[in-house]
C-alpha cells in the first residue's frame, strides 16, 4: 500500500480539489471531510465492538424489518450529527430511518446538498468480525435554497449524484469516494488519525476472473442468470478463465474487491423477491456511481442502475456491477435466454 505523501490526508486532497474548481464554494469538500470525521468515530467503535457491550441487538427493528445492532444506531447518530452541524447538508435519508430527516435551520436550509446513507451495511456480520461498511450518496437539492428540503430532493435518479462513496471497516479502514473527476481511496493511518491517499485514481479492470453471487439462491434465479452462473463455472484457459467464486455477504466488501481486482458482483432478483434485497438509493446507486466513474458498469438486469427513477426511499433493486465486459456478458445471458 503506497500512501501518497503529496496529499497526506483526505482534508488536503479535498481542499486541493476545491481550489482547482473555479467558483466552487467548498461545500462539497467540507461535506466529505464531515463524513470522514464520522467514519473515524464509527471506526473506533467497530474496532472495539468485541470488547464492550456495544455488540448485540439494540432491541429494535429497522424499517427493513432487520434486527438492529447497537453499532447501526451509533453509526447513524454519528453521520446525522456531523452533517446536521456542518455547512453543506440540508437533510438526510438513512436505511435506519423510516422517513427523511430535514435539518430545517437557517444554515442547513441554505445548504446545497442532501445525503443518503446506509450507516453500517452488513451489520448482520458484526458478530463474526467480517468487514462491514458505510455507504453514502450526495445529491444537489432541487428545492429552493432558503427553504427546508423535501422528499423531491431525495427521489432523484442515481445519475444526479455529485459524489458517492463508502468506508470499509476491515483489516484496514479505507474510505473510497467518487466525484465525476475520479475515484480515490484513502486508508486510515491510526498513528495520526487521518485518512491518507493510498489508492489514487482507481480504475476497475475491464475484465476479471472473480464472480460473486450467493449460490444458495441459484434455483430461485431466472433461467438467464442460472445460465450465466453456469457459464462462469465452465470458464477455463481457453475462454478467459478459469474463474473463482468469492462471496463475503457484506456488500461493501464484495464491491470493494470487485472495484480493486475486477470481477462481477451480483445480487439478482429471485422468484420470491423479484426486486432482490439491496436498496437502490443508499446501497446500489452509490456503488454504481463509483463503479461507472472507475470504468465499470452497473445494471438491474434490464437497465442502467443510475437511470432508475426512484418511487420510494427504501425501494430495492436487483444489482449487477463490476468489470464492464463481465457485466455485459451477464446481461447478454439474462436478456437472450428464454424466461423459464
Ligand atoms: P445474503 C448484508 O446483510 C446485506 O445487506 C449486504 O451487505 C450483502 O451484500 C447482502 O445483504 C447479503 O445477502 O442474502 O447473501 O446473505
Amino acid at each position: 500500500m503506497n500512501i501518497n505523501r503529496q496529499y497526506a490526508t483526505l482534508d488536503e486532497f479535498t481542499i486541493k480539489q476545491y481550489r482547482s474548481i473555479p467558483n466552487a464554494t467548498g461545500e462539497l469538500s467540507a461535506l466529505l471531510r464531515d463524513i470522514g470525521l464520522a467514519a473515524k468515530r464509527i471506526n473506533v467503535e467497530v474496532n472495539k465492538a468485541g470488547l464492550v457491550d456495544i455488540l448485540g441487538d439494540a432491541g429494535s427493528v429497522n424499517v427493513q424489518g432487520e434486527e438492529v445492532k447497537k453499532l447501526d444506531i451509533f453509526s447513524n447518530t454519528q453521520l446525522i450529527g456531523v452533517l446536521k452541524h456542518g455547512i453543506s447538508c440540508a437533510g438526510i435519508a438513512s436505511e435506519e430511518m423510516d422517513d427523511i430527516v430535514v435539518f430545517n435551520d437557517e444554515i442547513s436550509n441554505n445548504s446545497k446538498y442532501v445525503v443518503m446513507f446506509d450507516p453500517l451495511d452488513g451489520s448482520a456480520n458484526i458478530d463474526t468480525n467480517t468487514s462491514i461498511g458505510t455507504i453514502f450518496g450526495v445529491y444537489r437539492r432541487v428545492t429552493s435554497p432558503g427553504t427546508p428540503c423535501g422528499t423531491r430532493d431525495f427521489l432523484q435518479a442515481g445519475s444526479r449524484q455529485v459524489a458517492a462513496g463508502y468506508i470499509i471497516y476491515g483489516s484496514s479502514t479505507i474510505l473510497v469516494y467518487a466525484t465525476r473527476r475520479g475515484v480515490n481511496g484513502f486508508t486510515l493511518d491510526p498513528s495520526i488519525g487521518e485518512f491518507c491517499l493510498s489508492h489514487p485514481d482507481i480504475k476497475v479492470p475491464e475484465d476479471g476472473k472473480i464472480y460473486s453471487v450467493n449460490h444458495a439462491n441459484f434455483f430461485l434465479l431466472s433461467r438467464g442468470m442460472q445460465e450465466y452462473i453456469t457459464n462462469c463455472q465452465h470458464k477455463n484457459e481457453t475462454n478467459g478463465g478459469p474463474y473463482t467464486n468469492r462471496y463475503i455477504g457484506s456488500m461493501v466488501a464484495d464491491v470493494h474487491r470487485t472495484l480493486i481486482k475486477g470481477g462481477i458482483f451480483i445480487y439478482p432478483g429471485t422468484t420470491q423477491k423479484p426486486a432482490g434485497k439491496l436498496r437502490l438509493m443508499y446501497e446500489c446507486n452509490p456503488c454504481a456511481f463509483i463503479m461507472e466513474v472507475a470504468g465499470g458498469k452497473s445494471s438491474n438486469g434490464s437497465m442502467r442502475i443510475l437511470d432508475i427513477q426512484p418511487a420510494k426511499l427504501h425501494e430495492r433493486t436487483p444489482f449487477i456491477t463490476g468489470s464492464k465486459n463481465m457485466v455485459q456478458e451477464c446481461l447478454d445471458y439474462c436478456n437472450t435466454t428464454p424466461k423459464s
